[in-house]
């Protein structure tokens, strides 16, 4: 049984309603949801001009391996009707594994942890919400990428 924490974003649609139903989908999946941060509204980071998002994290226990885990995000993410066309453009749903357990995986397809959630307030903020003290108790490799 391994930790993970999921980022969850969407700036399309129905944006509530899209991160309840991605949540939703991990349960129905065999994932344990053990703790969700609140949804926050953020501004969008990069990519073309766009509409705010709703973002939360997640801290889920799993016996699904990372890059099992990773294809059951995007097969959600499919389900919930994402289209990949611009990078960092509006999605109806993202769901980015941000840190699993204590690995470091950098594959092409897969990095964790998530190259870029140390720069992101709109991760860090709720994780540090759900889980407090968890950043600082990451070591330096973990962080520095
Ligand atoms: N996701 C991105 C790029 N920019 N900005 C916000 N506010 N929230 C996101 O989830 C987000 C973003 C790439 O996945
Ligand atoms: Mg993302
Ligand atoms: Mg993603």
């Amino acid at each position: 049984m391994a930790i993970a924490y999921i980022g969850l974003g969407s700036n399309l649609g129905d944006r509530a309603g899209n991160i309840g139903q991605a949540i939703g989908l991990l349960r129905t999946n065999g994932i344990k949801v053990l703790k969700t941060s609140a949804v926050i509204e953020t501004a969008p980071v990069g990519g073309p001009p766009q509409n705010k998002f709703l973002n939360a994290v997640v801290k889920i226990s799993t016996e699904l391996s990372p890059l099992e885990l990773f294809s059951l995000c995007q097969s959600i993410e499919r389900e919930l009707g994402r289209v990949r066309d611009v990078v960092n453009g509006p999605r109806t749903v993202d769901l980015d594994i941000l840190l699993y357990d204590r690995l470091t995986i950098d594959t092409p397809q897969l990095q964790i942890p998530h190259p870029r959630m140390f720069e992101r307030a709109f991760v860090l903020d709720p994780l540090r919400e759900i889980e407090p003290g968890l950043l600082e108790s990451l070591d330096a490799r973990h962080k520095v990428r």
